[in-house]
């Protein structure tokens, strides 16, 4: 289930995912559960919007992009039958990849999602052995506070799913020329001292130049205040006490980052375990003879 806010890059990886798949010969089941989605690289094999669509529930009942997104999950909650009618059929062979729309309030409190899961996964429905994809913009490692918001937001969904979980870097080639290697490692684990610290200072630090902390208006000297301070360093804190939620980085542009995501996520759905022995052809032995 590939999840994360608005623009992470969700429906790309899928896209990407399922090249990779089909390259390498394995079979996936593609389903969209974003009811504004607008277009995609490959056909959808089950699609939210056959049932119901964000733009008719708006113009329908007066609603907002997210009170529509709310009310299509709601609607897909009360017609479970159109997911068990075309999942049912699909074998343990195959990948199912759900790309979920980018609405955050749906991984941070709202219970439809939990609800959905439950139905997938559970030995009385479904039975879909599930796994969390949750992916966030490399580049919000630039802005500290962003990096940890989102990384904030990824331990609420991973607090509300309890499901296997993967948390993803994404976009890695936008950032790869811009930050080292090893300077990047920092930001895989979230670390208290990385909100502690004004990278200004650390680059003038690392070019050995005196750094002179810019003069700050009213505003941001409340913004870089002790109480502000303590309250960004209690939030960090909560990550680091929970140490729950780690990185892995994609670059959907290369084609082995992708290969190696889909490991992670073949280890998390025990993947090949469940997979029957195959019967290798007579015909193979002739060959050999
Ligand atoms: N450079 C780069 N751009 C990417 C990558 N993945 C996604 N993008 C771009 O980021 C934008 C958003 O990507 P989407 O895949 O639509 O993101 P999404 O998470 O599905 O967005 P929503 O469904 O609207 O929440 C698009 O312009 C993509 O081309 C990537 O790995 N590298
Ligand atoms: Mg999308």
């Amino acid at each position: 289930m590939v999840m994360g806010p608005a623009g992470a890059g969700k429906s790309t990886f899928c896209a990407s995912l399922i090249t990779h798949l089909q390259l390498n010969r394995r079979s996936c089941f593609y389903v969209n559960l974003d009811p504004a989605a607008e277009s995609f690289e490959h056909t959808p094999d089950l699609d939210i919007r056959d049932l119901i669509s964000v733009e008719d529930v708006m113009d329908e009942l007066k609603l907002g992009p997210n009170g529509g997104l709310i009310y299509c999950f709601e609607f897909l909650m009360e017609n479970l039958s159109f997911l068990e009618e075309s999942l049912n059929s699909v074998t343990e062979e195959y990948l199912i990849i759900f790309d979920m729309p980018g609405q955050i309030e749906l991984y941070t409190h709202y219970p439809v999602l939990p609800a959905l899961v439950n139905f997938l996964r559970s030995p009385g429905n479904l039975d879909i052995r599930l796994c969390a994809a949750y992916l966030l913009e490399s580049t919000f490692v630039v802005d500290r506070a962003k990096y940890f918001a989102g990384s904030l937001s990824a331990l609420s969904s991973m607090y509300m799913l309890g499901l296997p979980h993967l948390n993803i870097l994404s976009k890695m080639d936008l950032v790869k020329d811009q930050i080292r290697k090893k300077d990047f490692k920092k930001f895989l684990v979230p670390d208290t001292m990385l909100i502690e610290e004004d990278p200004q200072e650390v680059e003038a630090r690392k070019a050995g130049v005196d750094y002179q902390p810019p003069v700050e208006s009213e505003t941001d000297a409340l913004m870089s205040g002790a109480g502000f301070k303590r309250l960004n360093n209690a939030v960090a804190q909560l990550l680091e006490n929970f140490s729950m939620v780690h990185y892995h980085k994609l670059d959907c542009t290369d084609e082995d980052s992708v290969g190696g995501i889909l490991s992670y996520i073949d280890e998390c759905i025990q993947w090949a375990e469940a997979q029957e022995p195959k019967e290798i052809p007579d015909e193979e032995y002739d060959d050999e003879e």
